[in-house]
């Protein structure tokens, strides 16, 4: 745990000789207090986890911290740790390539489900099954629900603001935990403001040292902004990084996983922040850094930038760099991008970002699938494959609380592709799940086989290609926020949970492959989501992320098993099939509603910085290599680079000297 910063305890009285006031108001304060997402103190920060399903395996199979691993699927790698990655080994390298970069590596297959077996497991002879097994992702899926709740627990409940962002990250809005502390540090602000107007500007803080530990502290453009007294904005983020920083030694310390973050004043630059320096360490991006922080990046690194619209953009532009987007006048990015898009492009590459850190959106539906390659010609056999598709979703089922009567889904489906590879007529059944009585894997089983039955019942449709169980149409039980219950999982519903799927870590539980159904298009988006929504899939993507197929063909794909978050969610109570109103133009994933797929373009953005920095074109930065910096003295990475210092940071950053003043 580190301690906290020493602050003189005065901040300069009004009225005071050289006073000088904070460019912020007591509204502004009050803003904070509120976490409005408009509020220029507010604090957001964005916590990934370090290679994150290397260290599941790592830590379930007690594997020392410098011995590199990577974990497998068939014949690709989906996450590799750190000491692994020293070697030249990347999500690019098959298997034997990542042996002949070392041969000491341990590759650890994923757990897969086995057609006719109850139970998913951990199979020394996966590799070879591609078409017998199916991925499950269980065990990082309760990893990822334990660490949520490590940083619940870690944050007042009464102000938590904690969102889901992919099975290995969370944004958390820290401004209202933030703002208590302040005002227990600096009693002073907790006084009306002067002739109880809220628009007087506060005093300024003490001009004392901002204890920044071992922060990364992201330099500024000139030497004058860091002699700039530190203002309230300083202030805020330092404490911000404090909580952080016990959060992350919680998950350290409790459960043996480090991660990176990123803390700043909105979603967009926490995110950037997280991923500056890794593993196990934590970027700060004050106010007054922002600007330079962003200009050196490419925009096409930037979140939603990455695909067709940056694209565009670096065309109409002639230009990749932030630095020289900055000049272009809003009416010129107008002209060419429209009023929305060029809107947000014009905040974005200023680092503006003022969208909200949503606890835990809802579920709308759930899909389990196979892809069959050569297909499958029998009911035995679909039947083998309906009991790991009910065993799967009923798993997901009490994630979401059903077991608590939370939320009940009302219709299920079945979806059977006809034919050979990818070709064939799709059909599909739906029934409504019978009410009043509770819903257990064997109810969804049932309901599966009798769904297979009306089809088979059509005559001649054999063989299948593909697969899938979905339900839909949930009904709210408890409104508003699903937050801390779905994740922490105490009490009866630990109890069930345990005697459903088990430890992660035993065959038992139920997998997490989602994949998407056919697609239909929507081309009536607007603005951003037009650079979003449309292209084909790219199939190239989804040959290289590792799908259960070699090369998926027609619209259904099984490409998705291994994507965290990638969930299809058809809209409405009582819909025929699942539908993707927002089709990812890289890969086969769909997606109900444009948040779901901007967090899944978040995704391909994160994988692509990956390959990139591998060829050293991820980002333009006068930083020292992530394996080589500092990072903090309480956590030892789970995942570092073998020979590397342990403790203290190697530099000083720029910031952290300039800043003091006490
Ligand atoms: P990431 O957070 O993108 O990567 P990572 O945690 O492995 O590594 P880093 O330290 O750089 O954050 O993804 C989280 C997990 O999602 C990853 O461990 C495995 C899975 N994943 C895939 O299965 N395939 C992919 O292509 C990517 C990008 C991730
Ligand atoms: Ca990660
Ligand atoms: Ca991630």
């Amino acid at each position: 745990m580190s301690s906290p910063p020493r602050f003189f305890r005065d901040s300069s009285p009004a009225g005071a000789p050289g006073y000088k006031r904070s460019q912020f108001t007591y509204r502004h304060l009050a803003q904070l207090a509120s976490s409005s997402s408009t509020c220029p103190l507010r604090v957001v920060s964005h916590i990934d986890l370090d290679c994150f399903y290397a260290q599941v395996e790592m830590v379930r199979l007690g594997i020392p911290e410098d011995k590199p691993l990577a974990v497998q699927q068939w014949q690709g790698l989906i996450a590799v740790n750190y000491p692994a990655r020293a070697f030249g080994i990347g999500r690019h390298c098959t298997v034997t390539e990542a042996r002949q970069l070392c041969p000491d590596l341990i590759a650890q297959h994923v757990a897969t489900w086995r057609e006719g077996d109850e139970n998913f497991a951990y199979r020394p002879d996966a590799a070879e099954h591609i078409a017998t097994d199916k991925v499950s992702l269980d065990p990082y899926r309760l990893e990822c629900r334990r660490i949520l709740a490590v940083i619940k627990d870690h944050l007042p409940a009464r102000l938590q603001k904690v969102e889901k962002a992919s099975i290995d990250e969370v944004f958390v809005d820290l401004s209202a935990h933030v703002y208590e502390i302040l005002l227990e540090r600096f009693p002073e602000l907790a006084r009306p403001p002067p002739y109880d107007d809220p628009s007087e500007q506060l005093p300024m803080p003490p001009l004392s040292a901002l204890d920044w530990q071992a922060d990364a502290l992201v330099d500024l453009d000139s030497e004058q902004a860091e002699l700039d007294d530190p203002d309230w904005d300083d202030v805020t983020i330092l404490i911000g990084s404090e909580i952080v920083r016990n959060v992350r030694a919680a998950i350290k310390e409790k459960l043996h996983y480090t991660c990176s973050a990123g803390v700043a004043k909105n979603k967009l630059l926490s995110k950037l922040g997280s991923a500056h320096k890794k593993p196990n360490q934590q970027t700060v991006i004050r106010n007054r850094a922002v600007q330079h922080f962003l200009s050196e990046f490419k925009f096409t690194k930037i979140r939603n930038l990455g695909g067709k619209l940056g694209e565009e953009i670096s065309r109409v532009f002639n230009t990749e760099l932030v630095s020289e987007l900055l000049s272009v006048p809003i009416e010129q990015l107008k002209s060419r991008l429209g009023d929305d898009t060029s809107v947000w492009v014009y905040n974005t590459i200023r680092g503006i970002d003022t969208s909200e850190v949503n606890p835990r959106t809802q579920i709308k539906s759930m899909l389990s699938a196979k892809s069959f390659r050569p297909s499958i010609d029998s009911r035995e056999q679909a039947t083998k494959w309906l009991r790991i598709f009910a065993a799967d979703i009923f798993s997901r089922l009490v994630e979401e609380g059903v077991l608590e009567n939370k939320r009940r889904p009302k219709s299920a489906n079945l979806h059977f592709r006809q034919g050979a590879a990818g070709g064939g007529q799709t059909r599909s059944r739906q029934m409504s799940i019978p009410q009043g009585k509770p819903i257990d894997e064997e109810m969804l089983f049932e309901i599966a086989k009798t769904l297979l039955c009306q089809i088979a019942q059509e005559g001649r449709v054999w063989p299948c290609s593909n697969l899938s169980l979905s339900i839909g149409g949930f009904e709210d039980g408890i409104t508003g926020n699903m937050g801390i219950g779905a994740f922490l999982v105490k009490g009866p519903e630990a109890q069930v949970l345990k005697a459903t799927t088990r430890s992660a870590f035993e065959p038992g539980g139920a997998g997490d492959t989602v994949q998407p159904p056919e697609k239909r298009r929507r081309t009536d988006e607007g603005g951003i989501q037009r650079f979003l929504t449309k292209r084909e899939a790219n199939r190239e993507a989804d040959a290289r992320l590792g799908s259960d197929v070699a090369a998926p063909r027609g619209g259904a794909s099984s490409g998705s098993e291994h994507m965290p978050g990638v969930t299809v969610r058809p809209s409405g109570p009582h819909h025929q099939a699942p539908v993707a109103a927002h089709l990812c133009s890289r890969c086969p994933a769909g997606f109900a509603s444009p948040e779901e797929s901007r967090e899944h373009q978040d995704w391909h953005f994160a994988k692509d910085l990956h390959e990139q920095e591998r060829v050293g074109l991820a980002l333009v930065s006068r930083e020292p290599a992530a394996a080589s910096s500092s990072h903090t003295g309480t956590m030892r990475s789970a995942a570092a680079p073998p020979k590397r210092g342990v403790g203290r940071p190697k530099k000083t950053e720029r910031g952290q000297s300039k800043l003091n003043f006490g």
